[in-house]
């Protein structure tokens, strides 16, 4: 096979990425080789907890100290107080990276893939010199989007921290983490499948026997939910006719005489024998194609599921999709140390702890969505929104106002802004949600939350396809405003 020039050159870049990364991941090694107690500050959700684990794990293995701290955000307050407890050293983890002017003079690493501050492009900070004045700061970072690789798609948070642990020692059992960060931080192509540096990652996995990868329904609870709850439940492909309605799920699969129970217990997607499952997927696949549904999304509802062989089969822990929403729901309810325990291992209490949080959770999430429906979607030329005003708890926002957009019940040529009261600040909390296709088009959340709030002494940030942002109250209108004429320009400017 013979490359044309072009597809030489965007190889060879590619190699040179990842060599740079490598070279910088490295030099964090290095850095956390030469102390003795390190403080892991992360963000709390199933990506930041999976990357906070794996950098205790990859340390505690060295026998250094270890102190680990979950953030909703990183705020200037945030890193005062931690900058008094005078550790050797700070590993932020799955953020960092977007607030680096409130790190200046500190102590650190990071291994981030949120948008970096300052140009994606530019390198990272410590080889800036004197540019900018950050030549004191003793910032190393390793950000994928500072040496032109997605961090939205190619490389999670934890995927990141996971190239650091690698230089640490032998810590490729970890991949397992990165995965689950990866799948929790929705990185999987529509096909379920992990790509760009995330696949290298799960290739690692599965060649050290940590992680297996097989094609499955891509549906969400094959291993804990009781059969007819898969589908009713189902959002993301929404099966039409079935999810939301019960009665509906139960006759469909009676109609295929598929057994709902066995020894008067539900079963579950895993007990299914293959040919079941492809009586299912199979009619489905009709059911959806004779509403109308293109093939394509039809296609999309099978695809690349991944387990990993030490859990139990059958726990929520065994898949990753359900093990990163349990860890996630953690995140929710600020228990990050608990999904900690449960990423290294210790079961029990924790995971009992966690499972009733999930259950709360998902009744909470029944609740909001019944809100919104009620209140309903206000829709402008560029951008549709609500507001959640008490009702909808800021912890699950971005969730609800995802929902929301992949319900399949709104219009989804344009992005979903949403607004709730935060609970422990005077203030507003923002989430935006798009899609792949307006992300082809030209729209970034990130740019969008970060810009519109500034201008209104607010702040925000995240990534193209999902974003936030914290704004003084009763400035929604102009925050709206503001949005507005962006995301025209985004759409409308190429
Ligand atoms: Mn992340």
């Amino acid at each position: 096979m013979r490359l044309s020039e072009e597809t030489k050159v965007i190889l060879l870049s590619y190699i040179m990425a990842l060599a740079r990364m490598k070279e910088r991941a490295k030099r964090i090694a290095q850095r956390l080789r030469d102390v003795d107690e390190v403080l892991i500050v992360s963000h709390i959700d199933a990506d930041g907890i999976t990357s906070a684990s794996i950098a205790y794990e990859a340390l505690r293995r060295m026998g250094k100290e270890v102190e680990v701290e979950f953030v909703k955000q990183l705020e200037k307050k945030n890193i005062d107080d931690i900058d008094e407890e005078g550790y050797d050293l700070i590993w932020f983890t799955d953020l960092g990276s977007g607030q680096l002017t409130h790190l200046k003079g500190l102590n650190c690493v990071i291994t981030d893939h949120h948008e970096p501050q300052g140009k994606a492009g530019e390198p990272p900070v410590e080889d800036r010199g004197n540019i900018l004045s950050y030549s004191r700061q003793k910032i190393s970072e390793l950000n994928p989007h500072r040496h032109g690789i997605d961090g939205a798609t190619e490389l999670s948070g934890a995927g990141t921290t996971y190239l650091v642990a690698g230089e640490l020692g032998d810590n490729s059992d970890l991949s397992k983490l990165a995965v689950i960060g990866a799948v929790g931080d929705l990185q999987a192509s529509k096909k379920g499948r992990l790509i760009g540096k995330n696949r290298d990652i799960l290739e690692e996995g599965v060649t050290g026997g940590y992680v297996k990868k097989k094609t499955d329904a891509l549906l969400y609870g094959l291993e804990s939910r009781p059969l007819p709850k898969v589908l009713e439940y189902a959002s993301d492909p929404i099966l039409p006719g079935l999810t939301g309605d019960e009665n509906a799920c139960i006759n469909f699969l009676v109609d295929l005489d598929i057994p709902l129970k066995e020894d008067g217990e539900w079963r579950k997607w895993y007990q299914l024998s293959s040919d079941e499952k492809r009586k299912i997927m199979s009619s489905l696949a009709k059911k959806l194609l004779e509403r109308g549904y293109s093939p394509r999304y039809v296609d999309e509802l099978v695809g690349e599921v991944y387990s990993f062989p030490d859990e139990e089969v059958g726990s929520m822990l065994h898949e990753a999709k359900e093990f990163s929403t349990l860890l996630n729901s953690c995140g929710r309810y600020k228990k990050g140390e608990i999904g900690l325990n449960i990423c290294i291992g210790n079961r029990e209490e924790y995971l009992e702890e966690a499972k009733k949080m999930l259950k709360g959770h998902q009744q909470v999430l029944v609740d909001c969505m019944n809100y919104v429906e009620s209140e309903g979607i206000i829709e402008k030329d560029y951008l549709q929104y609500f507001h959640g005003g008490d009702e909808v708890p800021d912890t699950v926002l971005g969730t609800v106002t995802g929902m929301i957009l992949g319900s399949g019940d709104v219009d989804r040529s344009r992005p979903m802004i949403a607004f709730t009261v935060s609970e422990d600040r005077d203030g507003i909390k923002v989430s935006s949600r798009g899609t792949k296709r307006l992300v082809r088009n030209g729209l970034d959340l990130s740019k969008v939350m970060s810009r519109c709030s500034k201008e209104l002494d607010g702040e925000g940030g995240g990534h193209d396809i999902a974003a936030g942002a914290f704004i003084p109250e009763g400035k929604e209108d102009e925050f709206l405003d503001k949005a507005e004429h962006m995301i025209k320009e985004q759409l409308e400017g190429r």
